[in-house]
């Protein structure tokens, strides 16, 4: 099969975009925190839809399973190769067209890193309304195929609203486009969001009109020191309400201050030993520095907090809050649970979520953190569990369920929780979903064995 393969592939790529060299297929095997592993038959290096839309022809009418790849920055394992697949690596497509300035859109390929888009577009005046610590890393695909948050979607909402149209290449290699843009152009079903968030399962998305907006070159930034997630949660509830330029709310504690400290021999970002922070930024066209100023002056709650007085003091800020991924994986390869809670009911959430890892995985260090706004918080556990990895898992995103939170925020379900999607999704649900990759993907060719549990699991 696999030299059928290759000599059919052979046709419609050039030989370097065929990777077939065990040492060149390592990087694509594994996802970055080193937790998903697998083997690929092949990696594909296509530079264009065409050349997509025709190696998956090949592959779907061989029956061979296919991977979908951008930046490999995934954290739930949705797109590495588990057993054999071809992985289709869009990181070669890389182009970007002109940005439309009368719509405030651009049309980008799929491989385009995130931070490559902010550049291109912000020369314009306009930037992108998602941003994220692994902007240099992650790419509009990704982006697109996990429904991608990051730290500015309190104000300006997850990949889903910043995406005007696309374009995708389906199981059997049919091309759909859509890329009107137009903000009213309803003829029937929306196929954009129906892919959007569907993880590589139902197409491989190839380029994407993403939506701009005016680039606010104002920021002011302040880090807030609470003792409680439940103090945390009644500033979010005011800032949300009182400050109309706020962009960015997140949370952290104190033992993820701790971890990143040691990892990058930092100072206490506030002098006092605080269980919670809340790292907040305003952003507007007018300087937000005075409103954020007099709000932290007249709330009683935020006696302990520090403003970034330039932009050096702003990033020296963040820094505390984007540095946690890579200090916690310095420490280990983390089981990472990305969930969301509703805000009235997270801080009661935390607490029984450190009671369960201090009754059940004592030996594991949890640390947490996220974007409190939306209830969205990241769990990471680091250490050698005495019970089944699954068991771990499967007690937090039960309380999860019980504190009637969701258990995919961000990051997509993947392989890390597709085992237990019917703690959030009904049967009926879930049938429908099964329903539409009957009808996109009725060979089970794309992405198997993601987002839906495996066919052992009944869900
Ligand atoms: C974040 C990504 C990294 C992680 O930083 O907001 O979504 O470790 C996360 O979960
Ligand atoms: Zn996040």
């Amino acid at each position: 099969m696999c030299r059928r393969l290759a000599e059919k592939l052979a046709s419609v790529l050039a030989d370097r975009q065929i990777l077939r060299d065990p040492d060149l297929l390592r990087s694509y095997e594994s996802d970055w925190t080193g937790r998903y592993q697998g083997h690929a038959a092949l990696v594909l290096l296509p530079t264009r839809t065409e050349e997509v839309a025709a190696a998956m022809r090949i592959c779907h009418d061989l029956d061979v399973e296919v991977v979908a790849q951008g930046g490999n920055s995934g954290l739930v394992g949705g797109g590495v190769p588990r057993d054999g697949q071809v992985v289709m690596s869009l990181s070669r497509m890389q182009n970007m067209q002109p940005v439309d300035e009368a719509a405030m859109q651009v049309v980008a390929d799929a491989g385009v890193p995130l931070s490559r888009l902010q550049t291109h577009v912000r020369a314009h005046g306009l930037d992108v309304g998602i941003d994220f610590a692994a902007r240099d890393t992650a790419t509009l695909g990704g982006i697109a195929a996990t429904n991608a948050g990051g730290t500015r979607v309190v104000r300006y909402g997850t990949a889903r609203r910043h995406i005007a149209g696309l374009e995708a290449v389906l199981p059997d290699g049919q091309v759909v486009t859509r890329l009107s843009g137009m903000p009213k152009d309803n003829v029937g079903y929306d196929l954009r969001h129906l892919l959007i968030g569907s993880e590589g399962t139902l197409a491989v998305i190839t380029r994407l009109q993403v939506q701009l907006h005016p680039i606010v070159r104002h920021r002011a930034t302040a880090l807030l020191a609470v003792d409680s997630l439940d103090r945390a949660v009644t500033l979010t509830s005011r800032l949300c309400r009182d400050l109309e330029d706020l962009e960015s709310l997140e949370v952290f504690f104190r033992d993820g201050v701790e971890l990143v400290r040691r990892h990058h021999s930092l100072p206490l970002p506030i002098a006092g030993d605080r269980p919670v922070y809340l790292l907040v930024e305003c952003a507007g066209r007018h300087d937000p520095t005075d409103a954020l100023l007099e709000w932290l002056e007249r709330e009683p709650e935020a006696a302990d907090a520090v403003m970034a007085v330039d932009e050096k003091d702003r990033a020296r800020l963040w820094r505390y809050r984007e540095a946690h991924t890579e200090a916690i994986n310095a420490h280990g390869v983390p089981i990472k649970l990305d969930v969301s809670v509703p805000l009235a009911g997270i801080a009661d959430f935390e607490r029984r979520l450190r009671a369960v890892r201090a009754a059940s995985f004592p030996e594991l260090m949890m640390v947490l953190f996220g974007h409190l706004a939306e209830g969205n918080l990241h769990i990471n556990l680091v250490g050698e569990p005495a019970s089944p990895e699954d068991a771990v898992v499967e007690e937090i995103l039960r309380l999860v369920a019980d504190c009637d939170g969701s258990i995919g925020a961000e990051h997509g379900v993947g392989q890390a929780k597709s085992r237990w999607i019917t703690l959030s999704r009904s049967r009926s649900e879930i049938a429908v979903m099964r329903a539409v990759k009957q009808a996109l993907d009725p060979r089970g060719v794309l992405n198997p064995g993601i987002l839906f549990p495996p066919t052992s699991v009944q869900a």
